[in-house]
């Protein structure tokens, strides 16, 4: 940050700090304060926007705790990621308001919930939406703030935006590629309806030819010729670890096959969870345990995604070290997050599309000035917080509509209270709440899960029918949204409903009989 921006955040700290106490002797002087506070804000009003920090925006697909600073996998290797930590403040209680791509990233693009949008699915993209049709979104509020704006590979879904949408979001859109493909299937898995995207392995030869590597090297280059008389919004976003694991051979030797670690799961796990818990990942490409189990492709895939995180977290450091080379990094807010977690093998599946702690937790850190170095912050946060937050770092206006709440008083001390739980939500009526203690999850037929957290951190028993815990489900049942949208218009892919005159729910167009209930 410039001279002129750190000393406007100097002049402005006491005034705007909700948590300072009032004095009512220093009434006139308060005053005094609040006039002078105006007349320098009418003034930043008109500071130019180089005196704005720059925002380096860094997603992770997929990526779920297993990052070696948030301790969900024992061997996890993330050292470029555990070293930003160390520069900034981790959230270690973060959570996505969606766990699928589409509707996370849409939420937290827009500083909407899924259940205001009626964006639960694949489709339909923000453009094609009545809630978010002409909704000013994080980056474009960027771009015209006057920002220098570039994005590449994945920040909004595939596909979501159309090209004509393109221009008011980022100046400049780089490439997007895919993962490559091998020449055949790598993984050992049953042929018929196999998915091509269900496959991990050693894929490609050199780190040079994978599509991370394409992806940090184009936002190196941004950061290398971004101007210099303006701010920069330089948004990447990494497939990995999202299926196909793909990464070269020297990824998967960081993690030897015999002394591989694999995670806790219980047999019977789901037999205390509603029925309707599997209605939310009724069909899916994605393999379950036990069809991993009998193809002996458990341990392989637990080992791709592990080389898969370490290649990315490569990848990630790489686009640091060309931060800090482009003599820039004293005034970039860095931030990166993973749009939801995934499951590998707990709870009997693999994948996301559930409301359990696998699948909303997600890595989130700042760092930057004005935020607290090698800071752990372990309050519930969401995904929607992070555009009140960069809009407060940057000193842009605050924005009524964002229905998240800024992290700044938690960056600056990362103790400082915050009341609101996390919330995340798959298609309509089906919620979750994260609290420090609890999660709650609320299924549109009105099952129900709690899981004591700190005694239970891998959510194996189900105490919601104990007549002991009623009034805390009550207390937790007030944080459900008011709000609750049906699909919006064009809703397809992983879209579940339920009616509750016919007790039936119905997944993807098609009503579910129970009786085809895959384990
Ligand atoms: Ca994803």
């Amino acid at each position: 940050m410039s001279g002129q921006g750190r000393l406007w955040l100097l002049r402005f700290e006491p005034l705007m700090n909700p948590l300072r106490p009032c004095r009512p002797r220093s009434l006139v002087s308060a005053c005094r304060r609040l006039l002078v506070g105006l007349a320098l804000a009418a003034l930043c009003a008109s500071c130019p926007a180089a005196a704005r920090p720059n925002v380096l925006f860094l997603a992770m697909d997929d990526q779920n705790d297993w990052i070696g600073c948030l301790g969900g996998h024992p061997q996890v290797r993330t050292p470029h990621i555990d070293r930003l930590a160390t520069r900034g403040t981790l959230f270690t209680n973060a959570h996505c308001q969606a766990p699928l791509c589409n509707p996370s990233r849409a939420s937290l693009l827009t500083g909407l919930r899924p259940s205001s949008t009626g964006i639960y699915g694949l489709a339909p993209g923000i453009r094609h939406v009545e809630a978010t049709r002409n909704h000013v979104t994080l980056p474009q509020t960027f771009t015209r703030a006057g920002y220098f704006t570039y994005t590449c590979g994945k920040i909004y879904h595939d596909g979501s935006l159309q090209p004509k949408d393109r221009a008011p979001e980022f100046h400049e859109w780089g490439p997007a590629p895919g993962m490559g493909r091998p020449p055949a299937p790598i993984a050992n898995l049953p042929a018929s309806g196999r998915h091509p995207a269900m496959d991990w392995g050693v894929f490609p030869e050199r780190d040079e030819d994978s599509g991370d590597y394409k992806i940090a090297t184009a936002a190196i280059e941004a950061l290398q010729r971004a101007p210099k008389e303006k701010p920069f919004f330089v948004a990447a976003g990494f497939r990995l670890p999202h299926v196909p694991c793909y990464a070269p051979q020297k990824w998967f030797d960081l993690y030897p096959e015999p002394s591989l670690q694999m995670p806790p799961v219980k047999p019977g796990d789901r037999d205390d969870t509603p029925l309707f818990s599997w209605y939310l990942h009724w069909k899916l490409p994605e393999p379950r345990l036990a069809l991993l189990e009998r193809a002996h492709e458990w341990r392989p895939l637990v080992r791709a995604y592990l080389a898969s995180v370490s290649f990315m977290d490569a990848q990630v450091g790489r686009v640091l070290a060309a931060l800090e080379a482009s003599g820039r990094a004293q005034e970039t807010i860095v931030i990166l997050w993973s749009d939801h977690g995934w499951h590998l093998g707990e709870k009997a599946i693999t994948g996301k599309n559930t409301l359990w702690e696998r699948s909303t937790r997600v890595p989130l850190l700042f760092a930057g000035p004005g935020i607290m170095k090698a800071a752990q912050c372990g309050s519930p946060v969401e995904l929607l917080d992070i555009f009140p937050t960069l809009l407060e770092l940057c000193d842009l206006p605050a924005r009524a509509d964002l229905e998240g709440h800024s992290l700044v008083p938690q960056l600056k001390d990362a103790q400082a209270p915050r009341p609101w739980p996390a919330l995340t939500t798959h298609n309509p009526g089906n919620h979750a709440i994260r609290t420090g203690q609890w999660r709650y999850i609320r299924y549109a037929d009105g099952s129900e899960e709690l899981y004591d957290m700190k005694a239970d951190p891998n959510e194996w028993t189900n105490l919601a029918s104990s007549a002991k815990h009623a009034s805390t489900k009550e207390v937790l049942a007030k944080w459900l949204p008011k709000k609750d949208l049906p699909p919006a218009s064009g809703s397809q892919h992983r879209i579940l409903t339920y009616n509750p005159q016919a007790r039936e729910a119905v997944w993807e167009g098609k009503r579910i009989d129970p009786a085809e209930i895959e384990k």
